[in-house]
């Protein structure tokens, strides 16, 4: 089987290159990636030469690019993970995340409907239900759950929600969805919140926590979804929506701590920094459906992932330092001036 994987040279994307090209050595593995500011080449470094990868670059919202692709490569599968994906950008910019968001999903739905295809799978997440209040613990996302995104970034995944959701109903095309909640791990970007802090804290640089802290993330370590994402594009049913989770939810303070105490540093290096606007309170995912239907449960919890990770950053301050140079230094002086 063929399968292209858009946005494999980011974070998740690439802890899927990883898991697939290694697991699944029959399959062929082309990996799409317009390498934005957040796909690096260096996190597929160590599948070059394999016999099953091949990196093209490109942008899935070039719709000549993308025809002439599908026509050469006649895929089986598409697994897109490819997007804007960070909420801060998309208040100052929201653009780009309609072009490349919606548009980009669009485009290759279009692919998909005039070459053919098994299977669609579309990687959504837990931001497209909105938030939860921070004083109903007892409340959870399920999929039947409302759209109701908060931010130009959830606004822009819910609506390539509805466009999948649409041509599978429309143009027959066999389609999945998956909505995750917040991803940590391996090759994390250090604009996000867990490598920001152990980036910094490992310099012993200010850490900007957004308002009191109180905002509650639901945590999963990336090789988890990586797994849950291959056994709904093998075993789920088509026109379905699987959430993904794992009951690890934490406030940003708890977090921050966490990794603080960790690496032995102190929690003075905390600055309280003015709050993301239309901030979201609580994420907290229901993942019955995909542990009922396809047995799939998480191999970590927040506690076991979080020492693999820090010890990841400190084995690979290479592969970090080098992305936290030159464009990302401007771009956090002027989303923080700290
Ligand atoms: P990321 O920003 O680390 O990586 C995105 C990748 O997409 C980059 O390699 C980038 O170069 C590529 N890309 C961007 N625009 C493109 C375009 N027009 N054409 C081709 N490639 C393009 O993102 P991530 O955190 O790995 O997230 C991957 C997917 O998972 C996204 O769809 C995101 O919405 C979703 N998701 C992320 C999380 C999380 O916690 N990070 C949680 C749930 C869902
Ligand atoms: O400097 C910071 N200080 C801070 O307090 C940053 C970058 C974040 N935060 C807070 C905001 C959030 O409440 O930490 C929390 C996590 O922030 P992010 O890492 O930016 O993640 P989030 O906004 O929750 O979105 C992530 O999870 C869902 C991903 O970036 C999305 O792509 C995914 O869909």
């Amino acid at each position: 089987m063929k399968y292209i994987v858009t946005g494999g040279a980011g974070f998740i994307g690439g802890n899927y290159m990883h898991f697939a090209v290694n697991t699944y050595p029959e399959d062929q593995w082309i990996c799409l990636d317009k390498l934005t500011y957040a796909g690096n080449l260096e996190t597929l470094k160590p599948l070059e030469g394999k016999p099953n990868y091949h990196f093209v670059r490109g942008d899935i919202a070039d719709r000549e690019f993308i025809f002439s692709l599908f026509e050469k490569e006649k895929p089986d599968f598409v697994i897109n993970f490819a997007a804007e994906s960070h909420v801060d950008r998309s208040v100052t910019d929201p653009d780009i995340f309609v072009r490349t968001n919606v548009m980009g999903t669009v485009t290759l739905l279009d692919a998909c409907r005039s070459f053919g295809i098994r299977r669609y799978h579309q990687v959504s997440t837990d931001e497209v239900y909105g938030d939860l209040p921070l004083d109903r613990p007892d409340l959870f996302f399920t999929e039947e759950n409302q759209i109701k995104a908060s931010s130009p970034y959830s606004a822009s995944k819910a609506s390539a929600d509805l466009f999948v959701m649409a041509y599978h109903r429309t143009f027959g095309i066999p389609v999945t969805i998956s909505r995750c909640s917040n991803n940590y791990g391996p090759y994390h970007f250090p604009e996000k919140l867990i490598p920001l802090v152990i980036s910094r804290a490992l310099k012993e640089e200010k850490i900007p926590v957004y308002g009191n802290g109180a905002n509650v993330r639901d945590w999963l370590y990336v090789t988890d979804h990586c797994r849950a994402i291959d056994r709904i594009v093998r075993e789920g049913r088509s026109g379905e929506v699987y959430n993904i989770g794992g009951h690890n939810e934490r406030s940003n303070l708890e977090v921050v701590k966490t990794i603080l105490h960790a690496l032995g540093k102190p929690e003075s290096l905390i600055e309280y920094v003015k709050d993301r606007p239309g901030h979201d309170q609580r994420y907290a995912m229901d993942p019955a459906k995909i542990e009922r239907e396809l047995h799939w449960e998480p191999e970590y919890s927040f506690d076991t992932g979080i020492p693999v990770t820090i010890d990841w950053y400190l084995k690979n301050r290479e592969w970090w330092e080098h992305i936290i140079s030159g464009e990302y230094q401007k771009y956090f002086e002027e989303q923080y001036k700290i």
